[in-house]
């Protein structure tokens, strides 16, 4: 699987990386529908994309569950054994709009690992799927009450620090428990799962960082801590402001799951030059993680004094896991920069911090401050 043929599936991603491939999402197709085609959703990967045949494919079950076993796939998608679900959902790479704070402050993260990402790491799609937790009792008649994370290991191999590992990510019990909110997917908008998303299987974490939705899943373990795993373990860590790369620990780090709010402008582009005449209309996406809902988005014609709210109209409908669209038509000065902002309230009214430094993180993880643009606007 080369990423030529990469090139065949996802003719027009932006190619960030072609080894692993990762490649986002054009801004001009991120907000086709309310859900991402998929030939228009972005891909992360750490390493290469495994070849599974389902046909012999086993899902293996182990560690503090009751009764460890092997899942045959052709049992797990067999809707007479275990009971299936379709839930609409968001995933968003941690990474996504890193590029603001790479050009705030050049240098900093593992630039081997730390893809440029634009506004377009996030997609939305329908899938289909068999709770884990209900997998884990049927299957499994349970988890041991010692288990207090479920970890997921795919079968691509990366390497970190010399070694080789295969991807290895975990989640807390209580997120699986919650039922609903973790899904072992085999169909993506209704079609069966791609190669390049983790065919024939994957994790779907809702509300968490992409990360955590393992792709191409052969093993699940459950276990009393985290995985140790260098994903879980090394990446994906969140640092206080004193905290940067030179005096960085990963013990000095904590652990990013669920998606923070956080919000884009994807129309107009950053440096364009608008000629209107007395309003322009802007459009874009607004997210928040955690099972919490986008509430209010609100946008700024002068970089964040005075803010005008979406009409609700103009937001696409209200949803626990996944993304609302937006847009919204200001009047403007005939000619002049203008900084436009956009920040977003969620459900539990968290919003988002005012500037990229309000929210530094050497890693470049979760950029969710207001994110700003400039345009010339000409009438
Ligand atoms: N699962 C495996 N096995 N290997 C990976 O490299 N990347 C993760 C996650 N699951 C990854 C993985 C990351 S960081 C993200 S953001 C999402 O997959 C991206 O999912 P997508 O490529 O389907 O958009
Ligand atoms: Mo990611």
């Amino acid at each position: 699987f080369s990423w030529q043929t990469v090139l065949k599936e996802k003719p027009d991603l932006i190619h960030l990386l072609d080894f692993p491939y990762n490649g986002e999402t054009r801004r001009d197709q991120l907000l086709t529908d309310k859900l991402t085609p998929n030939k228009f959703h972005f891909v992360r990967n750490h390493g290469g994309v495994p070849d599974i045949n389902p046909d012999d494919f086993e899902i293996e079950i182990t560690g503090l569950v009751n009764n460890p076993v092997k899942v045959a796939f052709r049992d797990l998608i067999d809707i007479n054994k275990y009971p299936q679900e379709e839930v609409t959902v968001t995933l968003q790479c941690s990474g996504t709009r890193r590029i603001e704070q790479i050009k705030e402050y050049p240098g900093d993260g593992d630039e081997l690992i730390n893809a440029p990402w634009g506004e377009g790491a996030i997609g939305t799609a329908v899938y289909t799927g068999v709770s884990l937790k209900k997998l884990l009792k049927i299957a499994c008649g349970g988890v041991k009450p010692q288990c207090k994370h479920l970890e997921f290991f795919g079968a691509d191999t990366y390497f970190k620090k010399g070694q080789v590992y295969n991807y290895a990510v975990s989640v807390p019990w209580r997120k699986v428990r919650a039922g609903e909110e973790v899904l072992l997917a085999f169909k993506m908008n209704g079609v069966d799962l791609p190669k390049i998303h983790g065919y024939p299987l994957r994790v779907v974490v809702t509300g968490y960082i992409g990360a955590r939705s393992c792709k191409w899943l052969t093993r699940i373990n459950a276990r009393a801590d985290p995985s140790d795993g260098p994903v879980q373990a090394m990446e994906y860590l969140y640092y206080t402001a004193q905290i940067g790369k030179q005096n960085a620990k990963y013990s000095n780090g904590f652990s990013i799951q669920q998606m923070p709010v956080s919000s884009a402008i994807i129309y107009p582009e950053d440096k364009q030059v608008i000629i209107h005449d007395g309003s322009i209309t802007l459009r874009g996406w607004a997210y928040s993680g955690g099972g919490n809902w986008v509430e209010r988005v609100e946008v700024s014609p002068d970089g964040g004094h005075v803010w005008y709210a979406v009409p609700q109209e103009n937001l696409t409908q209200k949803h626990y896991h996944a993304w609302r669209l937006w847009k919204i038509e200001l009047p403007v000065d005939p000619e002049g920069w203008l900084e436009f902002c956009v920040r977003t309230w969620d459900s539990s009214n968290n919003t988002e911090p005012t500037y990229v430094r309000s929210a530094w993180n050497w890693d470049l993880h979760v950029t969710s401050s207001a994110h700003r643009i400039k345009v010339y606007s000409v009438n």
